[in-house]
């Protein structure tokens, strides 16, 4: 088990004396878009590294290959990883993979990108994380800073790679960062970080899920402001050294901690006591996104930029693609594309913003469930799902879970759930496709999968 204390011990070399023995460099594992982006590093700084990946023929191996024409390439291999200097190991390579760990118990250090971007990049860095919306603030963010300052880098889980974006003339850097990279990346220096919120996900990954909120709290190890979630009960370990400020859905009790606050019928993002903004004027909608512009602004405040800009700014924001989105209106029956969706707690929220009481939501769902307890989605469904169509891997298992609360159906191909769902949905409708699951049993990615759905919905309307 990785957590926050022993995180530094894969870094150390104490277990076993590996300097006797001859080292073979750095070895990167994975080559996806974070091994391509080390790899790139490593050859531009003369370091010597070969690369290892279970797939005999990954995307990146000719560039990997006009790179460094007679790089050693293999699968990934026990005998090699115990000699080498230091093991740079991409997101999705589980740190349990035996291999791994016997490389760890001989000493061999392992790091990610994300801490090799951390002890490089000059100027300051704001990491996000959480279960849900990182993407959103992310983007959001980065929408209200390049509105003030110049050469504002954007990466991590977005897309970009952290490594991809280190430039010495670079003002801020804005990353998300997933459980999977603050495993290695446990001290990553930051002007300010956050975790927006807390719910299950990644149980194929992790041990528990309270071992998966403490991967997460390690954003927090070495940062100059912890902004905090008080909606998040679990407590996180923060730096004494560390100014901690707040936001949440309740009101705040402090001048410099944001909250919601309510006048008559309306409700407003606050500062203190001061009103921000009405939430019903918000450019992206539901209860999560107003906790998601909150975050934004909040860290923009403690970036220094002008609030009332901001504010501003934040009216042409547009929202991200696959995020519920608004895919068509017609005939009075409206397409939600939440592909994004990869986990429970995100369809009870696109849920709870889509549904109204006449129970007008056709819900699909389904993919890979990552283990996940289906059951929070039962008292959302009951209460806005008229009808939920069912596909994927683990369509069963979520089936069992809803079918005694709302007509089910289930399918083995998207063409059948948009044939049934365009069957059943009438005027004043919401067909919401919103998985709750991992796309990988049937697609390439959460944007294969949502841009098919939008091909689909496009050709039933037409
Ligand atoms: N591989 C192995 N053995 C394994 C697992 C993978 O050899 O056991 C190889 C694969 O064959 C493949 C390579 O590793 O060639 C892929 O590496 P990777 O899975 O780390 O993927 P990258 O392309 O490097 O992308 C990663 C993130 N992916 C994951 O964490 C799974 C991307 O987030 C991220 O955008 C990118 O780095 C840049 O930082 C994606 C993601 O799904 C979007 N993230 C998860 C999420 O958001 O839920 C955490
Ligand atoms: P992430 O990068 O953490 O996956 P995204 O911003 O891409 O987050 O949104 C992923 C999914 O979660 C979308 O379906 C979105 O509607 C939903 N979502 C966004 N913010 C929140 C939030 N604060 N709480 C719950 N669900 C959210």
């Amino acid at each position: 088990m990785i957590s926050k204390q022993s995180g530094n011990a894969l870094n150390s070399n104490g277990l076993v004396g590996s300097s006797e023995v001859e080292k073979a460099g750095k070895v990167i594992v994975g080559l996806g878009n974070t091994g391509i982006s080390c790899a790139k590093h490593f050859a531009g700084a003369g370091v010597s590294f070969s690369v290892m990946d279970d797939n005999p023929a990954p995307a990146y191996l000719t560039e990997l290959r006009r790179l460094k024409k007679h790089i050693e390439f293999s699968p990934i291999s026990e005998a090699k990883l115990l000699m080498a200097e230091e093991i740079v190991v991409s997101p999705g390579v589980p740190l349990s993979t035996p291999a791994l760990v016997a490389a760890r118990e001989h000493g061999v250090p392992l790091t990610g990108d994300v801490a090799m971007f951390g002890e490089m990049a000059q100027a300051p860095v704001v990491a996000i994380t959480g279960s849900n919306g990182k993407s959103t603030v992310t983007a959001l963010l980065a929408h209200l800073a390049r509105e003030q300052r110049a050469n504002v880098r954007v990466g991590g889980n977005i897309g970009t790679p952290c490594l991809d974006l280190l430039s010495s003339d670079a003002s801020l850097y804005i990353i998300e960062v997933s459980s999977y990279q603050l495993e290695l990346a446990d001290h990553l220096p930051t002007r300010a970080s956050v975790v927006l919120n807390l719910s299950p996900d990644h149980l194929d990954r992790y041990e528990s899920v309270d071992h998966y909120y403490r991967t997460k709290g390690n954003i927090y190890n070495n940062c100059s402001v912890a902004l905090v979630n008080r909606d998040i009960p679990q407590s996180f370990a923060i730096p004494e050294q560390s100014r901690i400020l707040t936001f949440g859905s309740d009101a705040p009790s402090d001048s410099n901690d944001f909250g919601l606050t309510t006048e008559g019928d309306s409700l407003y993002i606050s500062l203190g006591r001061h009103r921000l903004v009405d939430v019903n004027d918000l450019p992206i909608h539901g209860r999560h996104n107003a906790l998601n512009v909150m975050a934004a602004v909040a860290l923009g405040a403690i970036l220094n930029l002008d609030t009332k800009q901001m504010l501003v700014s934040l009216r042409r924001f547009k929202g991200l693609e696959h995020r519920c989105e608004l895919v068509a209106d017609s005939n009075d029956i409206s397409y939600y594309n939440d592909s994004k969706a990869t986990n429970v707690a995100s369809t009870v929220s696109a849920i709870e913003s889509c549904g109204d009481e006449s129970r007008n939501i056709i819900l699909i769902l389904g993919g890979t469930g990552k283990n996940a307890d289906f059951s929070p989605l039962q008292k959302p469904v009951s209460r806005f799902v008229k009808h939920a169509v069912i596909f994927g891997r683990d369509r069963q298992k979520i089936k069992d879970t809803i079918a005694e609360i709302c007509p089910c159906d289930c399918c083995e191909t998207l063409e059948e759930v948009m044939s049934i769902a365009r069957g059943l949905a009438k005027a004043g409708d919401c067909v919401l496709f919103s998985p709750a699951c991992a796309s990988q049993d049937m697609f390439d990615s959460f944007t294969a999968r949502g841009t098919a759905f939008k091909a689909l919905v496009r050709e039933m309307i037409q």
